[in-house]
């Protein structure tokens, strides 16, 4: 056999691997997700912490929390960089808000009644 031979013939064999090895997961072509679905979330705010107090989401996915407020005094949910503010809930009240993260990145939410956040009712919200 000539060097050209043997060559040819480890070309033909890398092929017909490669072509076995890709056969196997290459079936179908991966199809980008566009459309973000919907995030729901319940969260529980009390003196003075929420629960969880970690959340993440999508840029431009539809953020639904469900807020129920377990403590004893009001209490309210702020983003500052998402520009969201909730309403304020009292105690024992559950309330349904929702917002859109328009940019990446991760955010301290808290909560914005007098010393609330000093004494630690504060979370973050990682936007992805
Ligand atoms: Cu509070």
């Amino acid at each position: 056999m000539t060097k050209t031979t043997i060559g040819t013939i480890v070309v033909v064999l890398l092929v017909i691997a490669g072509w076995w090895f890709m056969g196997g997961r290459a079936v179908a072509p991966t199809v980008t997700e566009i459309t973000v679905q919907p995030e729901t979330v319940t969260i529980s705010g009390s003196e003075f912490k929420y629960e969880p107090a970690t959340i993440s989401a999508k840029v431009g996915q539809t953020v639904t929390v469900t807020y129920t407020n377990a403590g004893k005094y009001p209490h309210n949910l702020v983003i500052d960089e998402l520009s969201f503010t909730s309403k304020t809930i009292k105690a024992g009240e559950t309330e349904t808000f929702s917002f859109v993260p328009d940019k990446v990145g991760t955010f301290s939410f808290y909560c914005s009644l007098p010393n609330h956040r000093e004494k630690g009712m504060v979370g973050t919200i990682s936007v992805n």
